[in-house]
């Protein structure tokens, strides 16, 4: 796929589905699904609005929809696919009666879904990988949730800085079953790697 076709396909008609504040609330949709994970304030959702070239998440930032699922629709793909942006984590097994109601639900979905295509884990390489990525990466592991590592505001890091930080999580990387290979860097405040971001996400679609 033409860099100037997956950027059209972004920039195309996009809408706000709805929030979900229980997996029960979901319905079953035929379209394939992209979820965004991590932790809060990672940039999820200025991920999302820089993919799509709009403000179509900032509706997730609004009070009480940041424990939600919010599932965005976008057009211009065959019948169209699905950018979930997910609320910030953690989850513990170990505590799972402790575990807010809001991240069974994140967990339900990730492990339950048949349409979710690819996971995208994002991580702030200017903190590295913390216990609620580790624990989450543990799920995807022991579940066989195919997951991407994506470092977010990478405009905040020398090249060097970030070189370290890359090859520090691939290390880490190379014990996960479940990761899929290749670490995405970008920034959603400066738009570095959007675009490569748009085309990983078009070839995913594309060998369905
Ligand atoms: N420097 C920088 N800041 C960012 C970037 N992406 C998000 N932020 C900031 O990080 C904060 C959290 O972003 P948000 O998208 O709401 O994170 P979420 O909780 O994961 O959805 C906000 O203040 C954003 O402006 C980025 O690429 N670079
Ligand atoms: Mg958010």
């Amino acid at each position: 796929m033409k860099k100037l076709e997956a950027k059209k396909i972004f920039n195309g008609e996009v809408e706000f589905l709805f929030g979900a504040h229980n997996y029960s609330q979901v319905p079953t949709f035929h379209f394939p699904e992209i979820a965004f994970v991590g932790s809060s304030n990672v940039g999820k959702s200025s991920l999302i609005n820089a993919l799509v070239g709009k403000k179509a998440a900032i509706v997730s930032n609004t009070p009480g929809r940041t424990r939600q699922l919010n599932f965005f629709k976008i057009f211009g793909f065959e019948d169209g696919f699905i950018l979930v942006d997910m609320p910030g984590y953690g989850f513990a097994r170990a505590k799972a009666a402790h575990v807010g109601h809001w991240q069974r639900t994140s967990f339900e979905y990730l492990t339950k879904r048949s349409n979710l295509q690819r996971v995208f884990l994002l991580i702030d390489p200017t903190k590295g990988l913390k216990e609620p990525d580790l624990e989450a990466i543990n799920i995807f592991n022991t579940l066989a949730v195919s997951f991407q590592i994506v470092l977010t505001k990478i405009d905040k890091m020398s090249r060097e800085e970030l070189e370290k930080a890359q090859n520090k999580i691939k290390k880490q990387s190379e014990k996960w079953p479940a990761v899929f290979p290749g670490i995405i860097t970008c920034s959603a405040l400066k738009g570095y790697g959007i675009m490569e971001l748009q085309d990983e996400i078009v070839r995913i679609l594309e060998k369905l």
